[in-house]
């Protein structure tokens, strides 16, 4: 029988281990969500690293064994390959270029060999499970050469990938030495998706500059080829987040917020630690909101998450230094016996404690430097059951591209984000409710099952017509 698999760097699953036993529990990321009524599905799988550094043989098939059960294959990944794979060409190099910050890049000829290698045991586990007719969907810049690589093996086989990140403008993505290499991974694919028209532009022109390609509209013809390259913004599952608002442990913690904090003067800001996210710009706009606009003081509160990510690379340690630094400024200056300007924490916290927070908060302010998409904005908007709130969001964001009734700021203006944050404290409710009806539509409508079965239906279009190329 025909069957679907999954590819990504992470399995949609935590692992623990405590005397020597293994505990498996599904993660719940957007992808998991959406994907899950896939790989769940007959003999349908996923595989991925199960993110837990596993040596020993035998403990490696303990763990293969069970994650056979929950339709999970592991790829296995060494310390070496983590450390320059991973961290090395994946985050220090990709990563860096692809969010137009190519300062932080290092371009490393043992990154380039770890991530080739690590690419080829992705396509080494693959190859002994596809068989003719099955359909491939590979996600994200971990794997970039892994179409191309299972394309030279099985011809005729259906290969989808997708991108969450940005694809960045030529004169960026030329920077790279091996861009060549990397396209002629990706073009493995049949189709290629991305969150926006403008990553897809640049994915088109960067293949045409770079490589001896015809393109012509959305189509790259290469290799006797034709891929198709379009625009699948990725969403979230809308009924989940608008229902965990009336869960009783959620509205307990709604409860305790109402007796520390005012919902209509509560700033929410979520992230992952990453210079990408823009975090230290809008702490430089909370700052200057209370000095331009002292009628703030003891009454505006930035609630701050930082999510722990990647601090074993230097600039993230560095980073969280100076967001530490800046909290601590600002709380210096401006609190009071009874009021602290920003309530900064830097951990990860249960969806329960999220889902009472975007409830909660009047406002939510997401202003990254580049963005793929940002889930955290679709997020908040699909928890306002009460239509109200604002959203104030960056233009760099993939979702400022469909959440039109934010307040859109340049992440970049810091006196624009301020001014956006008084717009915001001020703003009628009537207003309020007429920008957050319209995005909740938005959200609602394309939800993350949405996504997929578009971009399933898509690829099996996309298949028949190559089938049908190939007949002629
Ligand atoms: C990549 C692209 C693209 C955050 N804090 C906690 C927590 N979260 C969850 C949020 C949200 C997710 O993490 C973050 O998603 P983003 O979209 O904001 O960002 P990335 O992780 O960088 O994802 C991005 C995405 O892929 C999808 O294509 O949108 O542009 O960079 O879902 O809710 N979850 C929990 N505790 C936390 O403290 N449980």
């Amino acid at each position: 029988m025909r069957k679907t698999i999954i590819v990504s760097n992470r399995l949609p699953v935590k692992i623990s281990e405590a005397n020597g036993d293994y505990t498996l529990t599904p993660s719940e990321g957007g992808l998991a969500t959406g994907l899950g009524s896939i790989y769940r599905e007959g003999n349908n799988i996923w595989v991925g690293w199960p993110g837990q550094e596993i040596t020993d043989q035998k403990e490696q098939e303990k763990v293969t064994k069970q994650l056979r059960k929950m339709n999970l294959v592991p790829v296995y990944l060494t310390q070496d390959e983590i450390n320059n794979f991973y961290e090395g060409f994946s985050n220090e190099t990709l990563w860096p270029v692809f969010h137009y910050m190519s300062v932080y890049a290092h371009y490393e000829q043992y990154y380039w060999d770890a991530y080739f290698q690590v690419n080829k045991k992705f396509r080494d586990i693959i190859l002994k499970i596809a068989e003719p007719g099955d359909i491939i969907w590979i996600h994200d810049y971990q794997l970039l050469l892994l179409p191309g690589m299972i394309r030279a093996e099985l011809p005729e086989i259906s290969i989808g990938f997708f991108q969450h990140i940005p694809f960045p403008s030529f004169e960026l993505f030329r920077l790279i030495p091996w861009r060549a290499e990397i396209l002629e991974g990706m073009l493995g694919a049949d189709l290629m998706g991305f969150h926006t028209f403008d990553d897809t532009r640049h994915f088109l022109d960067a293949a045409s500059r770079i490589l001896p390609v015809n393109t012509s509209a959305n189509i790259v013809s290469y290799n006797d080829r034709a891929i198709v390259v379009e625009t699948f913004p990725m969403g979230i599952d809308f009924n989940k987040y608008a229902a965990l608002g009336n869960y009783p442990e959620v509205q307990e913690q709604i409860r305790d917020l109402e007796q520390n904090f005012d919902k209509n003067q509560l700033i929410l800001s979520i992230d992952r630690l990453d210079y990408s996210k823009g975090i230290l710009q809008r702490l430089q706009a909370f700052e200057l909101l209370l000095q331009l606009h002292p009628e703030y003081i003891g009454n505006a509160v930035l609630y701050m998450i930082v999510v722990p990510s990647r601090d074993t690379v230097p600039q993230y340690k560095e980073l969280r230094d100076e967001i530490d630094k800046y909290v601590g400024n600002i709380n210096a200056r401006f609190r009071t016996l009874t009021w602290h300007p920003v309530q900064y924490f830097y951990r990860a916290f249960p969806l329960e404690t999220l889902s009472a927070l975007y409830n909660f908060a009047g406002i939510c302010l997401v202003t990254p430097m580049r963005d793929g998409m940002n889930l955290v904005s679709k997020e908040y908007v699909a928890s306002r059951n009460n239509n109200d709130g604002v959203l104030i969001l960056s233009e760099m964001a993939g979702a400022s591209k469909e959440l039109i009734d934010a307040i859109i700021v340049n992440p970049n203006n810091i006196g624009a984000i301020t001014r956006a944050i008084v717009d915001a404290l001020d703003m009628p409710l009537a207003e309020q409710q007429r920008r957050m009806k319209q995005m909740r539509t938005v959200v609602a409508k394309f939800n993350v099952h949405h996504w997929v079965k578009l971009f399933m239906a898509r690829l099996q279009e996309v298949n028949e017509m190559q089938q049908n190329m190939l007949a002629r």
